[in-house]
């Protein structure tokens, strides 16, 4: 079967680092492997970059297409990515799949769509296409919210999860001709790698969790060396937790170095308790990159704030997890949560705790329940009516204690505290020191956009926003754009 896979442009990276993590579609490029394995075409395309959807669908004839939707803030553009390519290629089977689709489908269950996977995409997309081609009943197909006549309707779950070595290595060849986009910062090209999914902690805010049922799942030592040997000098790992299981970490470690793997840059994402507790750990995976940054989800600066959370840590681990991975040479950055039921004290708690540890490299995001979490459904009506390109963790879906336009104050001078503020501790050519010649006009365009970050207006103006059908304006451009990709109005004419 000829299908094609897209990664939608989400049109939504306004606040943020969103334009500055722009990755690697890895969870399509392990689907793509698995229907090429059984001998399927599969094409590959991020619709952030050009070719136009027309031409992508043109191209690949499919009859099957396959849309991913990994955040809540995409729901809208998936919607109408989907729309596009019904007009386009009428027969075509649409599924869409990907995290936030899994975790709560709802939103994408409209006519444009036909079926939306709940699971991961290597074992039930291929049965889908199987079922597809064989003329079979769609509803034995497990893992899918599936559309009839009488709505959408579930079929039953994947008897157990997928082994991550189901599907060994992704299809990276397909997106060969995006790679020079995919960026972190000044790292350029990227590639994104996986060697573990799922979390067995329980974070309140988070969705990953509460789909995977708090599994853990590994990939093989083998496999994992195999896919780092290939992937290029600057690596962000997907893991939900890296280093999770330490016995199997360090035995990674120690693999790829006997491999003679040595990346330029690694970015990988963890726990304060676990990197605290494991120096040797730390120890072991320091000789695998040149430059290696850890993201550690620091959310809170007091127990109290944590355990409000759901954290299950303690922020003496914060401090002691910055000073192990500091001591062996690693980048420190990570997240804070700021909650809309904060108090001015709050804030500056936080940014007493931020400036006597050194957290000026870490972010901050505003408390959003997730759909797919129990935070969510506990907060369903003070939610009600909210536009989903919200939920960018940049805005706020409810009237903060503070009032916004106080709230906003803090939560900017919070970002001016940071590492970004151009006006604060690093200049423009403290950076413009650090950073090679060649990436000077990207560090710039980085900077320069993450400015916005600390105006208290930039957040108010899209604040008053109330109504779903009004969108900000780079929004309503980005849509009419997304009608122009596919042509439609020249067709009309
Ligand atoms: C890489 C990543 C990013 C990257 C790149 C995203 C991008 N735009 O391309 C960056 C760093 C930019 C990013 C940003 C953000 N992210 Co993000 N991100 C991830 C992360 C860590 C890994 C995703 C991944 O590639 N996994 C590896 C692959 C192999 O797995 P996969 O994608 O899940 O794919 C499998 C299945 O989902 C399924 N599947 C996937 N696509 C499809 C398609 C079809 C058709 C089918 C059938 C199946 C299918 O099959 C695949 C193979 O098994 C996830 C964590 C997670 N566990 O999902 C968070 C995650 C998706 N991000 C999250 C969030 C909140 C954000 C931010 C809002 C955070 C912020 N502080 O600003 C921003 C939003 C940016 C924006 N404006 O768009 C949340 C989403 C929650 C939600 N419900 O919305 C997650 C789940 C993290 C979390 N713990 O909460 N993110």
């Amino acid at each position: 079967m000829n299908v094609l896979l897209l990664r939608p442009d989400p049109g939504n990276e306004r606040f943020g680092l969103g334009p500055f993590f722009r990755v690697e579609p890895l969870g399509l490029e392990y689907i793509a492997a698995a229907l090429l394995q059984r001998g399927h075409q599969v094409a590959l395309s991020d619709l952030r970059f050009p070719p136009r959807l027309a031409t992508c669908v043109r191209r690949a004839r499919p009859q099957l297409v396959g849309i991913s939707c990994m955040h809540a803030l995409e729901y809208d553009r998936v919607l109408e990515t989907a729309r596009a390519v019904r007009r386009l290629c009428p027969s075509a089977f649409i599924l869409v799949g990907g995290h936030a689709a899994a975790a709560f489908p709802a939103p994408l269950e409209q006519p444009a769509i036909d079926a939306i996977c709940t699971d991961d995409g290597e074992e039930v997309v291929p049965m889908l296409v199987a079922a597809l081609e064989g003329g079979q009943n769609l509803a034995t197909v497990p893992a899918l919210r599936l559309r009839t006549p009488d709505g959408f309707v579930s079929t039953p779950p994947l008897t157990q999860r997928t082994s991550l070595d189901r599907v060994p290595l992704p299809a990276r060849h397909l997106i060969d001709p995006f790679r020079p986009h995919y960026l972190c910062l000044n790292f350029r090209p990227v590639w994104l790698v996986e060697t573990a999914r799922g979390c067995p902690f329980r974070c309140s805010f988070c969705s990953v969790w509460q789909l995977y049922d708090r599994s853990f799942r590994e990939r093989s030592i083998g496999a994992v060396v195999e896919d780092m040997a290939s992937v290029g000098p600057h690596v962000f790992v997907a893991d939900d937790l890296f280093w999770n299981h330490p016995a199997r970490s360090l035995e990674l470690a120690h693999a790829l170095r006997r491999r003679g793997v040595r990346k330029r840059w690694m970015l990988v994402q963890s726990r304060t308790d676990l990197v605290a507790r494991h120096p040797q750990l730390l120890e072991a995976w320091r000789p695998v990159a040149e430059l290696f940054d850890i993201f550690f989800g620091l959310e809170a600066a007091s127990d109290a704030g944590l355990a409000s959370l759901q954290k299950d840590n303690k922020v003496n681990s914060s401090v002691e997890a910055a000073r192990v991975a500091r001591a062996l040479g690693y980048g420190v950055t990570g997240n804070f949560v700021i909650d809309p039921d904060w108090e001015e004290a709050q804030f500056h708690e936080l940014w007493d705790f931020v400036e006597r540890h050194g957290f000026q490299r870490a972010g901050f995001t505003i408390l959003t329940p997730l759909p797919g979490t129990a935070l969510y459904e506990q907060m369903a009506p003070q939610l009600a009516g909210q536009p989903w390109w919200k939920y960018d963790m940049h805005h706020l879906l409810w009237e903060p204690r503070l009032g916004a336009r106080r709230f906003f104050e803090l939560y900017a001078e919070t970002w001016r505290r940071s590492v970004l503020n151009l006006s604060g501790r690093k200049r423009l050519r403290d950076w413009m020191a650090q950073v090679r010649l060649r990436d000077l006009p990207q560090i710039t365009h980085v900077l320069l956009r993450t400015q916005r970050l600390m105006q208290p207006a930039a957040y108010l103006r899209e604040h008053q926003i109330t109504t779903p059908s009004q969108r900000p304006r780079a929004l309503r451009l980005q849509s009419n754009a997304a009608r122009d990709l596919v042509g439609l109005e020249r067709g009309r004419r």
